[in-house]
């Protein structure tokens, strides 16, 4: 008899951030996240996260909505599965639920780490094996002050954290945007790859005029420019420029991905467990690229250690991996739930080695971080 799935809760953290961190939509000052504990006959736990940016303001999930829809209709639908069968319980989860793919992705990240800590193997080996166990890492120049971020990109250029660095714009005009990158591009010169991410704030005719000034900088790569609907202009963008477009917000699964290298809208993908509904669909995501000659880019929903642990296992895993990663997540958080936080040296996230995620929650962080047991 195989083990059972035999309890799942879902619990809202909010930590705060090191810094302000702006983007186009959104100003963050701490972070939630929504950590999922599934618990197994055999008295294994899972642990996965779902976390999104700014409420609702990147996506249509929002923590307290990923956490009703667990509480009331995804955890119900597992109690009593199969723990084993992680194909079985994500089939009966999309038979239950439609869309939800951040709540998903945490229950079947839960699962792999149940059934790597099962197997006594990490949960790149239960995805086949890590092709690279060191994964190149970004950080995101986000304060909203220039000066102050070509210090922040200062520092950790010496501490050797990042050697690239993306900055988020699309909240002020095209013109002070391009100033305020071209600023930061001129400081770091060839010692630091510079990327920005629009998050779907320009028009057409904005993005025309901003593209062509940020390839003049010297800029490395254009993430989302306009919104994630506007197909059409995405491949328009990307047949007139030579630096590259990478879309985020506009490939979520697999069947995004079909549409858009159809239709040749994009030079690179940014990959997000989240937005696919868990590793196995950002795998599938990351196939459909493969098969089309698109680059891809490991992507964070600025998640805490435990979904950016899950992603960099994912990751680790893919054939190609073009543009690195921006799996910075855990070092934008004061603080942390988990006993030993991610190491990053060297530019590189490094995977940990234990079983399962080889994280564990840190019990006395989580009581004290977990919204609510606070007043
Ligand atoms: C996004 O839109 O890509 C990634 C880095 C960051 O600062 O925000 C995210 C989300
Ligand atoms: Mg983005």
């Amino acid at each position: 008899m195989n083990a059972q799935i035999t309890s799942v809760e879902a619990i809202l953290v909010d930590l705060p951030t090191i810094r302000a961190h702006q983007l186009a939509m959104a100003t963050m000052q701490q972070q939630t996240l929504v950590i999922v504990r599934l618990r197994t006959s055999d008295g294994i736990e899972g642990i996965g996260e779902a976390t999104t940016i700014g409420g609702l303001s990147y996506g249509d999930e929002s923590p307290e909505g990923i956490k009703l829809t667990i509480d009331t209709y995804l955890a119900p639908a597992l109690i009593g599965q199969d723990a084993s069968n992680i194909n079985a319980a994500m089939l009966k989860l999309n038979k239950v639920a439609r869309g939800n793919r951040f709540a998903k992705c945490a229950l079947e990240t839960a699962l792999l780490d149940a059934q790597g800590k099962r197997l006594n193997v990490p949960v790149s080996e239960l995805l086949g094996g890590a092709v690279r166990k060191t994964l190149p890492v970004l950080w995101t120049l986000a304060s909203g002050d220039t000066q102050r971020d070509i210090e922040e990109a200062e520092m950790l250029l010496a501490e050797r954290r990042h050697n690239t660095f993306k900055l988020k714009i699309g909240r002020r005009g095209v013109r002070d945007d391009v100033a305020h990158v071209s600023k930061i591009k001129a400081a770091l010169g060839d010692r630091a790859k510079v990327t920005v991410d629009v998050n779907q704030a320009w028009s057409e005719t904005d993005a025309s005029l901003g593209i062509e000034a940020l390839q003049a900088a010297g800029i490395d790569l254009i993430e989302q420019p306009t919104p994630r609907e506007q197909r059409g202009t995405l491949a328009r963008l990307a047949a007139r420029f030579i630096v590259p477009i990478m879309a985020d917000e506009a490939v979520t699964g697999p069947e995004d991905a079909l549409e858009l290298v159809r239709h040749a809208c994009a030079d690179v993908f940014a990959l997000k467990i989240a937005k696919s509904g868990g590793i196995y669909g950002m795998m599938r995501t990351a196939a459909i690229a493969d098969a089309a000659g698109v680059s891809l880019y490991g992507g964070t929903m600025l998640e805490g250690s435990i979904g950016s642990i899950a992603s960099a296992h994912g990751f680790s895993a893919l054939p190609q991996l073009a543009w690195g990663t921006e799996l910075f997540g855990p070092l934008l958080l004061k603080d942390d739930i988990v006993t030993a936080r991610p190491q990053y040296r060297d530019f590189d996230l490094h995977l940990p080695e234990g079983p399962g995620l080889g994280l564990q929650i840190d019990e006395a962080k989580l009581a004290f971080y977990r919204r609510d047991k606070r007043a």
